[in-house]
């Protein structure tokens, strides 16, 4: 600061008196406080690398983005109410930016069933329209990608995808953890299971006595008709105060009420969309007649989507995936609208590998994110994880983010490559 000032006090010297004019004692002066000022500045530039003022370094221009399709086997199956898998097909973006990769995951499934998008529509969605928008341009902050993507309409899981890839580069080019560029406090956050559908009810206490023995602090079942009270029964017989929710994955319809009233006897956490995935209107009128807290998930796409559900007491938690919503910026959109009603949410899962898990561990620093959230830790889904180190949850149950720029795991483009079974690179046109 000083010898700023005394720098500029001598600019105005030279320019009020000739350079000429000046006393060999004031020019010897001047160039050492003028060196001074410059080590400074490229000490406090290398430190803080974002406060280079006018900078060419902090924009990020977009030279080329590639997609993988990566195969990676589940360690144990995943039941949902609309399905069973056995291995995930991973959809993984990079963007190359001046020398710097970001990485982006699309969360979009095997088939259109949690979702309307899936991995073969995001794929020519991105290498035909949304890659294209971006080559070329340059940004300097990774929230200006949805501007850019805002003509494809829907198509949000590979939108996020390429907005949190530059998310990625920006924090790292300007040396920043991702959970503080996105405006994290949390330094811990606290982790919930969710365990799918089992072969037998045996098998699923088994599986919960694992998972709480590992520290999770929230149980969450996915559950259908057939598969729901009846083991409720059994679980809380067996566990009568752990934490525990429900997600039917739109499994009911509202002519089952009386039946959905049944789940009211378990003390549970939430009951996770009951109803139709794209419905926010008859959830309402179900929270009614419910005691248990509804929470949505599939149903909430933007930000507009959590303010009607709220006002209209849809819901009373609402799940934030970053893939279903289309990027950080409208997550941070939707966590803030939950955030002014004081409707906690928490961050969903979709089965990531490392890649997506480690930016959902940066957006779960979010103040709002008050309740346990669906990232849990890598060996739960994965042999081994494509990031490094692999996700680890305390015996806590807690996850303690990383002060290195970026998300602070290390993407193992090595094993990437053996795993990737499809390659496409859109560049320059
Ligand atoms: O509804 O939360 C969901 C997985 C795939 C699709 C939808 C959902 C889920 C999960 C898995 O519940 C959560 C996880 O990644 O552990
Ligand atoms: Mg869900």
């Amino acid at each position: 600061m000083i010898l700023q000032s005394d720098a500029s006090d001598l600019h105005f010297a030279a320019n009020s008196r000739s350079f000429a004019s000046l006393t060999m004692t004031e020019l010897s002066w001047a160039t050492s406080i003028l060196t001074g000022a410059e080590f400074l500045y490229e000490f406090v530039s290398e430190r803080f690398h974002s406060y280079r003022p006018g900078s060419t370094d902090d924009s990020m221009k977009i030279e080329s983005i590639t997609l993988r399709e990566v195969h990676m086997p589940l360690v144990h199956f995943f039941e949902t109410s609309f399905g069973r898998i056995y291995s995930r097909r991973i959809l993984l973006v990079s963007v190359q930016c001046d020398g710097l990769i970001g990485w982006g995951e699309c969360v979009a499934g095997e088939d259109p069933f949690y979702s309307s998008e899936w991995i073969d529509s995001a794929w020519p969605t991105l290498t035909r329209y949304l890659a294209p928008a971006l080559i070329g341009k340059t940004l300097t902050q990774g929230r200006e990608t949805p501007a850019l993507l805002s003509k494809v309409r829907g198509h949000r899981m590979p939108k996020a995808a390429l907005e949190n890839a530059l998310w990625d580069i920006e924090a790292r080019q300007k040396r920043q953890p991702l959970w503080k560029l996105l405006g994290g406090t949390r330094r811990e956050i606290a982790c919930g299971v969710s365990i799918g559908i089992q072969d037998s009810p045996d098998q699923l206490l088994e599986k919960i006595q694992t998972e709480l023995e590992a520290g999770y602090r929230r149980i969450k079942l996915k559950v259908k008709p057939g598969w729901d009270v009846n083991i409720l029964e059994k679980v809380r017989s067996r566990w009568s105060e752990i934490t525990l929710s429900v997600d039917a994955n739109s499994a009911y319809t509202l002519d089952e009420v009386e039946h959905l009233r049944k789940f009211d006897a378990f003390n549970l956490l939430m009951i996770e969309q009951p109803l139709w995935n794209d419905d926010i209107y008859y959830h309402a009128r179900l929270q009614k007649d419910l005691r248990t807290a509804i929470c949505l998930d599939e149903s909430i796409e933007h930000a507009r989507d959590a303010a009607f559900a709220v006002e209209s007491g849809a819901c009373r938690i609402i799940n934030i995936k970053v893939g279903r919503v289309g990027g950080f910026s409208e997550a941070k959109k939707v966590h803030d609208v939950c955030h002014a009603n004081n409707v906690p949410v928490w961050c969903g899962g979709m089965l990531e590998s490392g890649v997506g898990r480690a930016q959902n561990i940066a957006l779960s620093t979010l103040e709002n994110f008050r309740l346990p959230g669906d990232v849990s830790g890598s060996k739960r889904y994965w042999k081994e994880d494509i990031i490094e180190p692999a996700v680890e949850v305390s015996r806590e149950g807690l996850i303690t983010v990383k002060d290195e720029p970026g998300t602070g795991y290390r993407v193992r483009e090595d094993l990437i490559e053996k795993l990737t079974v499809r390659k496409e690179t859109v560049g320059p046109t």
